[in-house]
């Protein structure tokens, strides 16, 4: 167990603090991120199997590689597990994700503002079934990368299909 075990430090992952990125993984799977604090993320996902999820609040664990590679990882009340490795110069992630066996079944449940329904999600978590897992294992590219600093709540606030197409086609 590493030091950032138990709470990640700000000053070791301060660069990827405050940052706003949109990725598509090589599967086509599209996901934006924005890193709320050292252990807090927002996301929502545009497309892919839960494409139309979306997620505030979420307690992570960051942990800093290289000046400029990070690692992001936590587990989901829905039991899902997920780590992604960015890599902030080249602009590259790898993310895994370990989904449970009633995600590949009925991806459909999971598809919502996460938030308000936090124990229904674990509820089908507890239920399962959660094997055999389904790990997506894939590369992505970061096609959108912007500093918005730290504690916004304005930045990942509706659902990815109430944005306009453009939104998630931004190139920078
Ligand atoms: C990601 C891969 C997976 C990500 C979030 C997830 C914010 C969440 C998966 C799920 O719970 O459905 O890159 O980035």
């Amino acid at each position: 167990m590493g030091e950032n075990s138990e709470k990640t430090s700000t000053e070791e992952v301060s660069r990827i603090l405050g940052k706003h990125l949109i990725y598509t993984y090589d599967n086509g799977w599209e996901y934006e991120l924005y890193v709320k604090n050292s252990t807090t993320i927002d996301y929502r996902i545009h497309s892919g199997m839960v494409g139309g999820r979306w997620v505030r609040n979420q307690d992570v664990s960051i942990t800093k590689l290289t000046d400029n590679i990070f690692k992001i990882y936590w587990d989901e009340p829905t039991g899902t597990s997920v780590s992604v490795t960015y890599d902030l110069t080249e602009r590259q992630t790898h993310g895994v994700v370990f989904f449970p066996q009633w995600i590949k079944q009925n991806p459909e449940l999971t598809i919502c503002y996460q938030n308000n329904h936090l124990d229904e999600m674990r509820q089908y978590r507890d239920q399962g079934p959660t094997y055999p897992k389904l790990i997506m294992d894939e590369p992505a590219e970061i096609t959108f990368m912007e500093d918005v600093g730290t504690e916004r709540e304005d930045i990942i606030n509706c659902a990815p299909q109430e944005l306009p197409d453009e939104y998630a086609d931004r190139r920078n």
